[in-house]
């Protein structure tokens, strides 16, 4: 199965431990020039790195830890500068830290404003969506009696404090896209998180009527209608049977 040419048979990909690919990486780096996204099989901190590939139409390939063994081969073999994933072998670099990683996809594919002032609100907009989807993040590793709370925690902050932002965003210049009317990293990222948030309620647009034609806008986006398409990288929530092996890899 192709997407966008990386032909990512998922067994086949995966089936090849991470040991055989990144020793030949190492050596010879990836051959095809695609980005080569290194982290586990889950949703988590590499799903906003793929949906800024995909919405700038780049082709990337994946490579899954499976086990602390995988995470410990990449450390001994010198690719984690701080030890962690996620990590995007991409231009020469081995990148790592998840923000840094976005800036620079991001500026190489021109999705951070056309001058300083409209990346600085890209950027308080991104910083903004980015504390939300760390509480978003964080909650499957709740305690189940603190689940509840921490949802209406995360739920509360969602359409009191940052959908209304954006919303009043789109109403006072009344363009299509949140900064300098045309396609940022700011409304990627902002289509992510409306569609986590739906994930938990899902009629949590109710109030804003502007973000649900955003929403429609911006999933009609060729690049990113693809990556909604099923089959594509994008990965599905975090299943509570994936946590175990997640704490065996990390811990
Ligand atoms: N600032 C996975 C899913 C949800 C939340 C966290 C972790 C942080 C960045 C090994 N990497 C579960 O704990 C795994 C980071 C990067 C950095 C890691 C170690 C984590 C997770 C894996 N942990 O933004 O890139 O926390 O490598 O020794 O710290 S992600």
């Amino acid at each position: 199965m192709c997407f966008r040419g990386v032909c990512r048979d998922v067994n086949a990909q995966s089936s090849r431990s991470n040991s055989e690919q990144t020793a030949g990486n190492q050596i010879r780096g990836n051959m095809s020039g695609k980005p080569v996204l290194h982290y586990v099989s889950v949703r988590g901190r590499m799903e906003p790195v793929k949906w800024l590939l995909a919405a700038a139409g780049v082709e990337f390939e994946e490579r899954f830890l499976e086990t602390k063994d995988d995470l410990q081969k990449l450390r001994t073999g010198g690719s984690l500068l701080f030890q962690q994933v996620p990590m995007v072998e991409i231009d020469g670099m081995k990148m790592v830290q998840t923000r840094a990683i976005l800036n620079y996809i991001a500026a190489k594919y021109n999705l951070c404003g056309k001058d300083l002032k409209e990346r600085a609100l890209i950027d308080m907009y991104v910083e903004g969506m980015a504390d939300l989807n760390e509480l978003i993040l964080h909650h499957d590793f709740k305690p189940a009696d603190k689940k509840e709370e921490d949802l209406a925690n995360i739920l509360d902050k969602a359409t009191n404090r940052y959908f209304p932002v954006f919303e009043k965003v789109l109403k006072d210049h009344g363009h299509d896209f949140l900064v300098g009317n045309k396609l940022s990293r700011a409304d990627v990222h902002l289509l992510e998180t409306i569609l986590m948030v739906e994930e938990f309620k899902p009629d949590a647009l109710a109030k804003f009527p502007l973000l649900q034609s955003f929403k429609a806008r911006i999933s009609n986006i060729p690049n990113i209608k693809k990556f909604l398409q099923p089959g594509s990288p994008r990965k599905p929530p975090l299943q509570e049977k994936e946590i175990p092996n997640l704490m065996a890899i990390f811990s």
